[in-house]
């Protein structure tokens, strides 16, 4: 039976890491004033989202909210090989790749399968996620299913940059948030 429905829970990298406390108090190590060490002098929402994949035929419907992000701003948006977030978001890998090919856009023909490209924010740092694609699957060899989506610090450059840099990660920058792709009830909207 194939698999129609599947969904990420978007959690800011410094939650994963160990020894780290993160804006909700969970984690490890504060520094010496008390303050927790990712957050001192900032009150900034931690970066947090749900993302729902529908497989509909051959396409796959990504929706879902990105809070916490820039304001107005363009975040690369990419399913990362591995869904591990063991030792934070750089756990899950690089963009889920079987085929060798170079970095691009999600309307390149040659392309990562994992290359959604960007999110855009609105003034409050939220992002509406409303992507289809054709490339990625919840079924099969393109399967998505087990690995991790990875939100960006910066605007993947869908490797039109001027350096080696843009056709491997888009120059997309540190890596907010991850989460592990998996099942959910498919009867259960
Ligand atoms: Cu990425
Ligand atoms: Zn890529």
């Amino acid at each position: 039976m194939s698999i129609t429905r599947a969904k990420a829970v978007l959690i800011g990298d410094e939650v994963h890491v160990a020894g780290n406390k993160d804006q909700w108090g969970r984690g490890g190590a504060t520094s010496s004033d008390g303050q927790a060490s990712t957050t001192a002098g900032s009150s900034k929402k931690p970066v947090y989202g749900v993302i729902e994949f529908e497989q509909q035929g051959d396409t796959v419907v990504v929706t879902g909210k990105i809070e916490g992000l820039g304001e107005n701003s363009q975040h690369g948006f990419h399913i990362h090989e591995f869904g591990d977030v063991s030792n934070g978001c750089t756990s899950a890998g690089a963009h889920f790749n079987p085929h060798k090919k170079q970095h691009a856009g999600p309307d390149d023909a040659d392309r990562h399968i994992g290359d959604l490209g960007n999110v855009q924010t609105d003034g409050s740092g939220v992002a509406n996620v409303n992507i289809k694609d054709k490339m990625i699957s919840l079924n099969g060899e393109h399967s998505i299913l087990g690995r991790c989506l990875v939100v960006h610090e910066k605007a993947d450059d869908l490797g039109r940059g001027d350096n080696d840099e843009s056709k491997k990660t888009g120059n997309a920058g540190k890596r907010l948030a991850c989460g592990i792709i998996g099942t959910v009830n498919p009867e259960k909207k």
